[in-house]
């Protein structure tokens, strides 16, 4: 392909997010861009970086000359799906990362999600400012670190020029020539220093031949000691960023704007534009209309915003567009602008570009306007690892809540909304503590009320674990009809799972047939709140013998005697309380299994094994079968044990006999609760 054009996507806008662990400097990174773009002042620029990025944040900007969408993306694990979603309309990634090769293993997610979407991307090393006592070798053991997590070749682009100690400057490893830093300016450029022209020299070869492992006609060029030029290395690098062969690693340090724009002049060079992207998207080039939403926000005072990436064709403010291929259809009503912290209302908006559209009534994250004519691919949420029941403070405001629910499970799908018909909880599901937390928050503002979250009620049950014959008779002289029923019923524990089971075994028309319903039914209805207060499983009833009176009979009669029979029963039958256990897989990088086992069976968790990660190297799943109530807190403190890194899958296996000390626990906070 030909590289001799460097304008080759100039002309259309692009979106580039900036990703990586929290705290690597994204924002800073983001506010030193929009400041070497002339977009930003330093001021405006460090004033994003005080608070923590909850959610993706855009800001557009020039370029020279070239329109760019930055998205800054949250670093925080339960944040991801924000991420994810940001990735998937995003032309290219920089994954910002700290310098110290320890810290390369919070790497293993970001790399990941890049590989799900096929995105290219290249490493941004930040915060080199911080490296007092850099060794020859720092550069190599980090870019190792992160190798070990991603299946895409780096090829270190710089690199580190230094001088006692600390780094100074950088080599570019294409074009050979060498920069020294300049605090807050642009670097200047130098001679390469004589003691490093043998390792530059290595290096730049070493940069060739990682490049000739993808490319058939370069390394015919390198066999034949042909000496490719720098325009053809350029282009080399550039296409195999392109197709995730490979991805460039880069350095500075944003705060005091080293590399910075080195970063940009990359970006601009290396980063395909929206028509690429399409293209890698499987979307048709030419056709109607069509542009994904792929954030969703709700304000009490802006209402609501979708976020959008123009695929195909032009937006104009005031028409209408399909939702979903024809599931329905929207009225565009204002498209926005970014402008780091401006707002711009546009009238109309081109491919490739990023927009806020408004009042976009049924329109979620990932939902297609225009026509795709195919689906579009879309990152699906991941599964919840934490749960905890919601409740207004006030029980009036539950529908207010119900409203707001609805806006906060659109605006953020990670988050999962589920009511327990056994607890009589409202369960919100999420990615952790911070996240739920910051949910609720959220949705008590869009609600105006107040919202509680507590530890979500567990479905215990119980059952029994010996027969009994239970023999129960209700004799009852009122005025002047009376009451009269006599049933004996064998109560009998049944193999866990199979439910509960009436038997009719009368003979000789000791109860009537007509009384036989019932006894089945209060039977039935007795095991809904056993002797514990909790539903009873596992048990079968059967209707051995009994007696009735010709005129005192009645089903009422029946009734309470089976019903009193069957509470005497099941209390003599040694009822045992049971609780739900989890088959759970929990994944972490194997240097921290011990750890997960350790966790596991403080929770009373039965491992069951562990085995590499079927396809992630060095991480293990651990499998075990945890009780229910164990699961509550387990991602925090999974995640205090892994770095940050563990994650879980789980799902019902069974119900268990809970141990008698916790039971009792159990029983008697039921027990207060009613009384
Ligand atoms: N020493 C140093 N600190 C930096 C640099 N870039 C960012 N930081 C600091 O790192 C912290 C996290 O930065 P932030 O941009 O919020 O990280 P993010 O979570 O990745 O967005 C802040 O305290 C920044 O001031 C850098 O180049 N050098
Ligand atoms: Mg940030």
């Amino acid at each position: 392909m030909d590289d001799a054009n460097p304008s080759l996507h100039q002309n259309e806008p692009r979106a580039v997010a900036l990703i990586g662990p929290y705290g690597a400097g994204k924002t800073t990174l983001c506010g030193a861009l929009l400041q070497a773009a002339g977009t930003a002042t330093r001021r405006a620029a460090n004033a994003r970086t005080h608070a923590p990025t909850y959610e993706t944040k855009l800001a557009h900007c020039t370029f020279l000359g070239d329109a760019w969408t930055i998205l800054d993306c949250p670093g925080s694990i339960e944040l991801a799906y924000e991420t994810a979603c940001a990735l998937a309309v995003a032309d290219f990634a920089v994954v910002v990362v700290d310098p110290e090769p320890a810290r390369a293993i919070l790497l293993r997610p970001t790399f990941r999600m890049l590989e799900a979407e096929h995105l290219p991307f290249m490493i941004f090393v930040n915060k080199i400012d911080t490296l007092e006592r850099a060794s020859d070798t720092a550069f190599d053991h980090l870019i190792g670190a992160l190798q070990a997590e991603t299946k895409v070749q780096l090829i270190p682009r710089q690199m580190p020029i230094r001088e006692n100690g600390r780094i100074v400057g950088y080599i570019d490893l294409l074009s050979e020539r060498a920069y020294r830093y300049r605090a807050s300016a642009m670097s200047e450029k130098i001679a390469v220093p004589a003691s490093m022209t043998a390792t530059e020299q290595a290096a730049h070869d070493a940069v060739i031949d990682m490049l000739a492992d993808h490319n058939d006609t370069l390394l015919e060029q390198v066999i034949n000691d042909a000496m490719p030029t720098p325009a053809e290395l350029y282009s080399h690098f550039r296409l195999d960023m392109e197709k995730q062969d490979s991805a460039g690693v880069m350095l500075g340090a944003a705060e005091r704007f080293h590399g910075v724009q080195r970063l940009w002049k990359a970006l601009r060079h290396d980063v395909a534009g929206p028509t690429a992207t399409a293209a890698r998207r499987a979307i048709v080039p030419h056709g109607p209309l069509l542009a994904q939403v792929f954030k969703t926000t709700y304000g009490n005072s802006t209402g609501k915003f979708s976020f959008a990436r123009i695929w195909r064709g032009t937006f104009r403010d005031g028409t209408a567009v399909d939702v979903n291929d024809n599931s329905g259809s929207v009225r565009i009503g204002g498209i926005t602008r970014f402008a780091d912290h401006e707002a711009q209302k546009v009238s109309v908006a081109e491919m490739g570009e990023v927009v806020v559209l408004g009042r976009l009534q049924g329109v979620s994250t990932g939902a297609i306007l225009g026509t795709a004519r195919q689906p579009l691919a879309f990152p699906s949420p991941p599964p919840p690892l934490h749960v905890a029941a919601i409740a207004a403070v006030d029980r009036k405001d539950d529908v207010k809540l119900s409203g707001a629910l609805e806006k906060l499970l659109e605006s953020d799908r990670s988050l999962g909304l589920v009511r327990n018909p056994e607890t009589g909880d409202t369960l919100l599901t999420g990615q952790g503590e911070v996240h739920l937390n910051r949910a609720v928050e959220q949705l008590g503002a869009l609600a105006g009320v107040t919202v509680r979250m507590r530890q979500p009620r567990v479905p215990f049950k119980e059952t029994i674990r010996r027969p009994v014959h239970q023999h129960t008779r209700v004799k009852r002289q009122t005025g002047g009809h009376g009451q009269f029923a006599d049933v004996k019923l064998d109560i009998e524990p049944l193999s866990r799972g199979t439910g509960f089971r009436f038997i009719d075994r009368v003979v000789g028309g000791a109860v009537p047939r007509q009384f036989i319903a019932a006894v089945s039914d209060a039977a039935k209805e007795a095991t809904q709140r056993g002797p514990l207060g909790f539903p009873v499983v596992d048990v079968a009833v059967t209707l051995v013998d009994g007696g009735f009176h010709a005129v005192d009979s009645s089903d009422m009669a029946f009734r309470s005697a089976t019903r009193i029979g069957m509470m005497e029963g099941l209390t003599k039958a040694d009822p045992i309380l049971l609780e739900p256990i989890h088959r759970i897989t929990v994944s972490a990088p194997t240097i921290f299994t011990t750890n997960v086992q350790h966790l596991l069976t403080s929770r009373r968790g039965q491992l069951l094994g562990f085995s590499e990660h079927p396809d992630w190297a060095n991480w293990d799943d651990t499998e075990a079968l945890l009780p229910e109530v164990e699961l509550h807190g387990l991602i925090t403190e999974l995640r205090s044990q892994t770095a940050g890194l563990g994650t879980f899958v789980y799902r019902f296996d069974h119900l268990g006999e809970t141990p008698p000390r916790l039971a009792e626990k159990i029983i008697q906070e039921i027990t207060n609760r009613v009384s």
